[in-house]
């Protein structure tokens, strides 16, 4: 039995799809990190970087999204692709440029104090850039790496489906129709609903409110506090 470490956000929600399409058992440990609960010893103790998702596995403790993603794809020979150049290339493409490009994007656009737009630019038009080169990478193939549904695809819709909001353009989507239609595909499967609904199984605090934010962005107190 896997223990599944969840918290409200796009990388958790990539690691709930895997489970999910796979039909792998575990147990939903929900985490509240909008009221500090990732800072808990016993949580530290697996994920010293204090952040969602972490799954243990009869022992085996692995944190980072991409690293479970990884993890459990060998372990059950699902979602892969060969020669694996290709998948290893893309999945960090969206973890080392779409993530975290997406993540400054959403908290110099939504929640810094003040609104500084240098930052806002710079980040908003780094995560255009990134969905351009994705957008083109899906004109003539329907999964990112071809014809076959793998982890990148999953990795890139935790985060795309919330592209209106990461660029501050919600309702409206951007103009990056085969993302779109990526989203689209994934967000009508079966397991895409049951992974979404995991964040309905908990009372998890929806306000980003002071003390979220304290939580949230610990290195926005001042030095001497
Ligand atoms: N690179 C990590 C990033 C993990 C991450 O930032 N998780 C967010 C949820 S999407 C989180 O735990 N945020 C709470 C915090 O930053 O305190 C991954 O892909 O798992």
């Amino acid at each position: 039995m896997i223990d599944f470490y969840y918290g409200l956000g796009p990388n958790p929600d990539k690691v709930a799809l895997f489970l999910e399409e796979t039909g792998l058992p575990y147990a939903f440990k929900p985490v509240d990190t909008r009221r500090g609960e990732q800072f808990a010893p016993a949580f530290t103790a697996l994920n010293p970087n204090a952040k969602l998702p972490v799954i243990v596995d009869d022992g085996t403790v692995v944190f980072d999204s991409s690293a479970i993603l990884l993890y459990l794809a060998e372990k059950t020979g699902r979602f892969l692709s060969a020669p694996r150049g290709e998948l290893y290339s893309w999945l960090m493409f969206v973890a080392t440029g779409i993530g975290p490009y997406s993540g400054q994007s959403v908290h110099f656009t939504h929640y810094a104090p003040e609104k500084n737009s240098y930052a806002i630019n710079r980040y908003q038009r780094e995560v255009e850039r990134h969905y351009r080169v994705l957008n083109e990478r899906l004109t003539d193939r329907p999964y990112v790496l071809g014809e076959t549904y793998t982890i990148v695809d999953m990795s890139v819709w935790g985060w795309a489906r919330r592209l209106p909001f990461v660029l501050g353009t919600a309702p409206n989507w951007p103009d990056f129709p085969h993302v779109k239609r990526l989203v689209d595909d994934i967000e009508s499967r079966p397991a895409a609903k049951a992974a979404l609904a995991l964040a309905g199984q908990h009372a998890f605090k929806r306000e980003i409110d002071g003390d979220a934010r304290t939580f949230l962005f610990p290195q926005n107190r001042p030095a001497d506090a």
